[in-house]
């Protein structure tokens, strides 16, 4: 099957060891093309071409080229290049051998953990085969080591030709090789130039990292978080339909303008992706770094285009050569993906001192670094099970698991399985069950107290059940499901109670209600306080039971210390008004004579009808509040 290969090759090596001639004379193309690079003799930016290779043997071959400088005040502009790089190539000037940014470049594309590259000798014409010979050997042996996997040194003369098919073919057999980025991704472009040009608006080029975008598509550019619209795409000058991952592209974006869009910046799809000011990381110092990295210490992050300033914090202080967790507290924002290479430069003097990899790109503030249980080498599954844990009845959105772990969409309901038991999903929230256990024992808790408060009540609303509960709605039906399954609590209609509970009135005090309606109908207008009633009724809890017995509407509560009967009330209330349509007004004394109720059953009574608006004070007298006879007081 015909199958096309794409990636990225990029330059390395010390100043003036013969990079962007090597360029040139594969490509044809003279990316030093700034009047001061020409004039200085050097590169000072990024230079890009795409590099021709021909067929490889069952399909095509694209690859692109990004040239860097070798100056050492230009490294920052080498790591904006190196860091979206498939192929090394590491240019040795043959006449000169390993110099110092030959090893800065070697190291950085080390810490960026680029898998392959050709070690190539340049300048081959200014050597006998003898030398050749020799600094062959002395750079294999050099490069024995390395972390990158690479080719025999290739000797290249620029000039002659010598070696170009030799190199081209080294790349060929390197092309099918490479772990290929995958389509199949959320889109990914760290930007590296922006330009203006008329008629298509903003320009921004990067080397795809990962995923897709065709012409017509939104991506969001970050930090600025805006969706912006592809109005056109160009790889190599070229128009496309589409970008695709290992491939130098060009986007024009509208509604965004150049001035807001800088190299560092982002343009990326899909859900999860935010700028980030803190960094949970696996951190290496170099064996060469000349003091070990402790807490507060100041450095220079690059992380794909971008370079922010930051400080270590929250590390056990690493030596050089070795390696640590820390987190990062950055000092502008940063985009970045768990599992991101990044690399590490002292503030000043600024040489690459270390780098490392993305372990949380958005680490909660509490637990400290050291204490999250991550590491570098750690299975997807069990890192989301430390980050579920952590982030307890929030939970975490299984759609943000592509950047926060750094795996691919198609592989995110695999990671959760893999998570264990330990983690439930619902809805779009995975929680940890021992988040959801610790909660439903609370919240059966509250229903346990509220029977003890309310005997009376049917139990909880579950709607105040559900508002004891801070974290999102899905997961507080899990919660409520989970309870339940649990025999924590039931759910009845809109209630929530002990499993088996029974409110006061419908079981062992059967009864008590109707004992008390019917002690207070006997009582009629001779109303007893509650407390006196409680004396009666021991047995009884008799102010819960009151209050609930009003609220049935077979008592009425007179004032804060008196219940009275619903019909013996009525009786009173006519009995008032027939009295005072007859009399015009009346003193307590001559309603006392009417009614035969002595002052301290009479005096609440009256009490009560004036609040009920039956009846109103003149004087010491009582009218009706309402002269037609039809007021029924209700
Ligand atoms: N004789 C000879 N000279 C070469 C060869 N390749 C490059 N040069 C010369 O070496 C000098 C530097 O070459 P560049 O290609 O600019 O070097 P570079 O590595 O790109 O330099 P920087 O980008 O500044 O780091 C130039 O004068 C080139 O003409 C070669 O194969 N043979
Ligand atoms: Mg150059």
């Amino acid at each position: 099957m015909g199958h096309t290969r794409r990636f990225v090759v990029g330059t390395a090596g010390h100043i003036d060891h013969g990079k962007t001639a090597l360029v040139k004379a594969l490509t044809g193309i003279d990316t030093d093309r700034w009047e001061e690079e020409k004039r200085r003799g050097i590169t000072i930016d990024l230079g890009f071409a795409p590099l021709p290779l021909g067929g490889g043997g069952d399909g095509s071959i694209q690859a692109s080229v990004v040239d860097v400088p070798g100056h050492e005040g230009f490294v920052k502009n080498m790591l904006a290049g190196a860091t979206g790089i498939d192929v090394a190539l590491l240019v040795i000037a043959a006449d000169e051998g390993v110099m110092p940014q030959t090893e800065e470049h070697l190291a950085i594309l080390e810490l960026l953990g680029v898998r392959r590259g050709v070690p190539v000798l340049s300048k081959r014409d200014l050597v006998d085969d003898d030398w050749v010979a020799l600094m062959r050997t002395e750079v294999a042996d050099r490069l024995k080591t390395s972390r990158v996997r690479w080719d025999p040194p290739i000797a290249v003369s620029a000039l002659t030709g010598a070696g170009l098919d030799e190199l081209r073919a080294a790349l060929v057999g390197v092309a099918g090789d490479l772990v290929e980025r995958p389509e199949q991704d959320q889109f990914r472009l760290p930007i590296d130039r922006v330009f203006a040009v008329a008629g298509a608006g903003t320009v921004v080029t990067g080397s795809t990292w990962s995923g897709t975008v065709a012409v017509g598509d939104s991506v969001r550019v970050l930090p600025l978080n805006r969706e912006v619209r592809v109005r056109s795409i160009e790889v190599h000058g070229e128009s496309a339909e589409r970008a695709v991952p290992g491939r130098r592209t060009a986007l024009a974006l509208v509604g965004v303008g150049k001035e807001e869009l800088d190299r560092g910046h982002v343009a990326v799809t899909g859900p999860g992706w935010s700028a980030t000011m803190t960094l949970d990381v696996a951190l290496e110092l170099l064996p060469g770094a000349r003091k070990p990295l402790a807490v507060r210490t100041r450095i220079r992050v690059h992380l794909g285009t971008g370079e922010v300033l930051g400080r270590v914090a929250q590390v056990r202080s690493i030596a050089p050569g070795e390696t640590g967790l820390a987190r990062l507290l950055l000092e502008g924002p940063l985009v970045a993906r768990g599992g991101d290479r990044f690399v590490v430069r002292s503030f000043s003097p600024v040489t690459t001192i270390g780098g490392g990899v993305v372990l949380d790109p958005f680490p909660p503030k509490r637990p400290r670094v050291s204490e999250r249980g991550l590491a570098a080498q750690q299975a997807p599954g069990d890192r989301l099970g430390r980050l579920v844990e952590e982030a307890g009845l929030n939970g975490v959105a299984p759609s943000d698991l592509p950047v926060r772990l750094g795996i691919l969409p198609g592989e995110v309901s695999g990671v959760i399985d893999a998570a264990g038991k330990g983690v439930l999903l619902s809805g779009d929230v995975l929680v940890a069950r021992r988040a959801l256990s610790a909660e439903v024992e609370r919240l059966a808790g509250l229903v346990a107290e509220h029977h003890e408060a309310h005997p009376l009540d049917p139990g909880m609303s579950l709607q105040a059940l559900r508002a004891a509960v801070e974290a999102p709605s899905p997961v507080v039906d899990l919660l409520v499901a989970h309870g339940v399954k649990k025999q924590a609590f039931e759910v009845v209609g809109a209630v929530a109670r002990r499993p088996g509970w029974k409110a006061m009135l419908d079981s062992h005090a059967g009864g008590s209600g109707d004992r008390l309606v019917r002690r207070l109908a006997e009582a009629r207008w001779q109303i007893p306080t509650v407390a006196e009633l409680q004396q009666e009724f021991a047995d009884l809890a008799v102010p819960p039971l009151l209050a609930h017995l009003a609220r049935e509407g077979g008592v009425e509560q007179v004032d804060q210390e008196r219940y009275a009967s619903k019909p013996a009330l009525e009786e009173f209330r006519r009995a008032l008004e027939v009295t005072l349509q007859e009399l015009g007004r009346a003193t307590p004394a001559q309603l006392r004579d009417r009614t035969g109720l002595t002052r301290k059953y009479l005096i609440p009574l009256l009490e009560w009808a004036d609040r009920r608006g039956i009846t109103k004070r003149q004087g010491d007298a009582r009218v009706l509040a309402r002269l037609t006879g039809a007021a029924d007081g209700s």
